[in-house]
């Protein structure tokens, strides 16, 4: 079951409500789904929980109809109600919800008289003149909706993390270069190291915020600017991503930096603490009757409130609150952890760099040893190894292991793992090799039952060390295919398979959700680049931060382990790792 959040509750009385306005509904019952919706976003305390417990009893405003709704959708994830009310309407039609400025009203009256019911109806209802008769359609109103319209096709995408970190980082290092500004940091979901990301929240400490909000307006790679104020801004890039700055004062700073950190959720159940305690929490400052703590930098306010600093990536309050109150949470792998990494292509498949430059540059990124993982055979279109150019691979490398120094090559494959589960190559030559990681390439549309079992019967052979890029996700681009990842951690546990984190910006897989009920099942991973370039090995760093977000520790990550560890490991049998 997905993770019943806040605002999943509120989203779905509001839609509700609207739903039934669009059925013609008396009014009092819609009215009861908005007030139900306004009293849940604003209730303080975690509603969430109590609706699961069904206690919802003594919250004035929620009746009893809506209280067993909300017990539903909290215990078991969805309302039946709501899904046959929804399934009444054309799904396309809940894509008008998403417009900005475009209430149930204007919703209703597009869809009773013009039968509007998609975004795409809509866009073109605006270029005729049907709709200007609509009461409320003014030309101006048409060409803002219009302009909504053509801005979410362009920008309304989320961005890659690995897509924006070298510019952020740039235009972080330009605010903290500013004279006027002492701290500077980008918060938001950027600094809790989710994914993808929205946009860009800056933040700087500096007495003098309109001069910040005007350098930060006038940068070169301003597109447009959306809102430029006295102590905030906004702006939109020239590849789309839009940026915010707040200029705070020094002291408001640590306050903000923890607000903007976010997660909303995060922020919502550490003000209940707050407040528990006298104090109101916002972001600048802490407010109430009592003796008030003193804040210099991030870490206090969490002092403050009896909890261990919460690393930003954990900030999801999926359990790092609770830890924090029990000085529990865990110590994170951190880069500098990294002693080697495994799933890496060369020329002889389809990488760009030679083996020997592959190895020069691990040397140069301070690693003591790098895996070549080229394709096997079946992976025609990536230029896969023949049976017969994998064992002059591996004598090349045993070759070149003889001339290193404090530094090894391992050889290895990344081998198809092949519709029916069966592997690429033969158990024979894969035995030859140091390390195996084991992939799906193909035949992505397999319902799950029987993707799963292909993946565990690889899992089964005692050759393969580890499975690459779990999902086949590409982010934004391409979803994971039908697989249950559950039972697949289960059998990583039981087999002693390793599950990568696969580096790459496109993939970051298996996603950070679950590492933390992989690590508590004592399944390893390997944080691999899947470097095709030797400029990839950068990589690294945010499989790194993923792990972090997935409360990922040194000792859970296989190529934290120094050469002479990582060689006995991988001279055990699989079983006894
Ligand atoms: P994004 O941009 O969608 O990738 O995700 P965030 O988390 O960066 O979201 P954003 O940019 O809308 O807001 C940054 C942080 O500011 C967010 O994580 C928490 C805080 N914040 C923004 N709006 C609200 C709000 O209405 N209530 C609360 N409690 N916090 C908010
Ligand atoms: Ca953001
Ligand atoms: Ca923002
Ligand atoms: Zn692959």
């Amino acid at each position: 079951m997905a993770q019943v959040t806040r605002e999943i509750l509120v989203n779905t009385l509001e839609q509700i409500a609207l739903l039934l306005e669009l059925k013609g509904e008396n009014p009092f019952k819609t009215r009861a789904y908005r007030n139900g919706a306004e009293i849940v976003q604003n209730f303080d305390g975690d509603i969430v929980s109590l609706a699961a417990q069904n206690e919802l009893k003594l919250i004035k405003g929620i009746g009893d109809a809506l209280q067993q709704k909300l017990f539903e959708l909290a215990s078991t994830g969805t309302l039946r109600y709501f899904e046959d009310l929804r399934s009444e309407f054309p799904a396309s039609l809940f894509e008008l919800f998403e417009l900005q400025g475009l209430g149930p009203k204007k919703i209703k009256a597009l869809y009773d008289n013009l039968g509007i019911d998609s975004i795409h109806s809509l866009k073109e209802a605006c270029a005729g003149t049907e709709i200007t008769k609509l009461s409320g359609f003014g030309s101006k109103t048409v060409s803002k909706i219009l302009s909504t319209i053509e801005n979410r096709e362009k920008f309304a995408e989320r961005f890659r993390l690995g897509e924006v970190a070298p510019l952020a980082e740039t235009l972080l290092e330009r605010l903290k270069n500013h004279p006027k500004v002492s701290r500077a940091a980008i918060a938001g979901s950027y600094r809790r190291s989710k994914e993808t990301l929205h946009d860009l929240d800056f933040l700087v400490a500096s007495s003098e915020p309109v001069e910040l909000t005007a350098f930060f307006t006038s940068f070169d790679e301003v597109h447009e600017i959306i809102v430029q104020g006295e102590t905030k801004a906004s702006i939109r890039l020239n590849n789309g991503l839009q940026c915010d700055l707040r200029a705070v004062s020094n002291e408001h700073y640590p306050f903000a930096l923890q607000y903007f950190t976010g997660s909303k959720e995060h922020n919502v159940a550490l003000r209940s603490i707050a407040l528990k305690q006298g104090l109101s929490l916002n972001e600048y400052d802490f407010t109430g009757e009592v003796q008030l703590p003193e804040v210099r930098e991030e870490s206090d306010i969490y002092q403050a409130l009896g909890l261990e600093w919460v690393a930003p990536e954990l900030r999801e309050n999926r359990g790092e609150i609770e830890a924090a109150q029990r000085a529990e949470l865990p110590r994170l792998v951190e880069l500098d952890h990294l002693r080697g990494t495994f799933h890496n292509h060369t020329t002889a498949s389809d990488g760009s760099h030679t083996l020997e430059e592959m190895a020069a540059a691990a040397i140069d990124h301070g690693l003591q040893y790098l895996g070549i993982a080229d394709h096997s055979q079946s992976s025609v279109q990536a230029n896969g190894l023949s049976e017969v150019r994998l064992r002059e691979q591996i004598e090349k490398i045993r070759q070149y292991n003889q001339e290193a120094q404090d530094f090894r090559l391992f050889a290895g494959s990344e081998v198809d793992i092949l519709k029916n589960g069966e592997l690429d190559f033969e158990d024979e030559l894969l035995a030859q090799l140091d390390y195996c990681v084991a992939s799906v390439h193909n035949a992505f549309g397999l319902p799950e039952k029987e993707m799963t079992q292909r993946i565990i019967r690889a899992m089964e052979n005692e050759h393969v060390t580890m499975l690459g890029h779990l999902t086949g996700r590409l982010l934004l681009k391409r979803d994971p295919y039908d697989l249950n990842i559950e039972k697949i951690i289960d059998c990583a546990a039981e087999t002693r398979t390793v599950i990568e984190l696969n580096c790459n910006p496109w993939r970051l897989d298996m996603d950070w959700r679950w590492w933390h009920r992989a690590r508590d099942r004592n399944v390893l991973t390997s944080i691999n680049p899947d470097a095709h370039k030797t400029e990839q090995l950068q990589f690294l760093a945010y499989g790194v931060r993923l792990a972090r977000k997935g409360w990922l520790r040194r000792e859970d990550v296989l190529n934290t382990m120094k050469l002479s560890e990582i060689q006995s490991w991988l001279a055990l049998p699989k079983h006894q790792r």
